[in-house]
């Protein structure tokens, strides 16, 4: 039996979150107002241009479009100086032996990421090569909690949304997960991720027999 595997890659694959977390905190503060980490919460799976408008949300700043541009550009360069810094290390725990497991057992393996960033970061930490396709920021024209970035997924691996399986660490990716009919797997706290249909806190809770089940159709 093949299934479909989609990967969140923010927060699931590696946390770059800390580093769209200083980022954004550093451009609030050279506007002149504060950003706290659990602010930065409300930005995970969240497009960058969405984010900026958050942050200025937050600050109560208004701001016209070619500010805001110039904002985008100096935010993402920052936010690239921290990801040149990434390697191999930053994986997070269990990730590795997932994919290793799926590819093993020839399921579909697909990233599905609102981040335009998601090809080279894949590089630096060595897993692009895991992936049978990328979708990522770059090829949706809606974001998360819109299914769009899955249900291209599923579309790209030619397999049914309800045979796809998606994990995801945020809000509004679960969302979009099940709005795309495919089962959700959060990863995080079950107090936040509460409409997944399965919660973990990280892949080391996630079992070889649970990933054998879903591939079996039996969860
Ligand atoms: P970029 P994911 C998302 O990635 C992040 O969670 C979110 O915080 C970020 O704003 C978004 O990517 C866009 O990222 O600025 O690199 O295009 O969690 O969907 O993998
Ligand atoms: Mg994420």
């Amino acid at each position: 039996m093949k299934k479909g595997f989609i990967f969140d890659l923010d927060g699931v694959i590696v946390d770059t979150a800390k580093y769209h977390y200083l980022a954004w905190k550093n451009l609030a503060n050279s506007l002149g107002f504060e950003f706290t980490e659990e602010q930065n919460e409300l930005f995970k799976g969240v497009s960058r241009v969405r984010s900026l408008d958050i942050l200025l949300e937050l600050g109560n700043y208004t701001a016209g479009q070619e500010q805001k541009d110039g904002w985008l550009i100096q935010k993402n360069e920052e936010y690239l100086t921290y990801i040149e810094g990434m390697d191999a290390s930053e994986i997070l725990s269990d990730v590795p032996r997932v994919l290793d497991f799926l590819l093993e057992k020839q399921q579909g393996v697909v990233l599905g990421s609102a981040s335009k960033n998601a090809r080279p970061i894949l590089k630096r930490v060595d897993l692009f090569d895991k992936f049978h396709d990328i979708v990522d920021g770059n090829d949706v024209t809606a974001a998360k909690p819109d299914p769009e970035v899955f249900l291209i997924g599923a579309e790209k691996l030619q397999i049914d949304p309800e045979n796809c399986i998606v994990f995801e660490d945020s809000i509004a990716g679960v969302k979009a997960a099940n709005a795309a009919g495919m089962i959700s797997i959060g990863i995080g706290k079950k107090e936040v991720l509460h409409e997944a249909n399965y919660v973990f806190l990280d892949f080391t809770e996630i079992s070889t027999s649970f990933l054998e089940q879903l591939i079996a159709g039996e969860k």
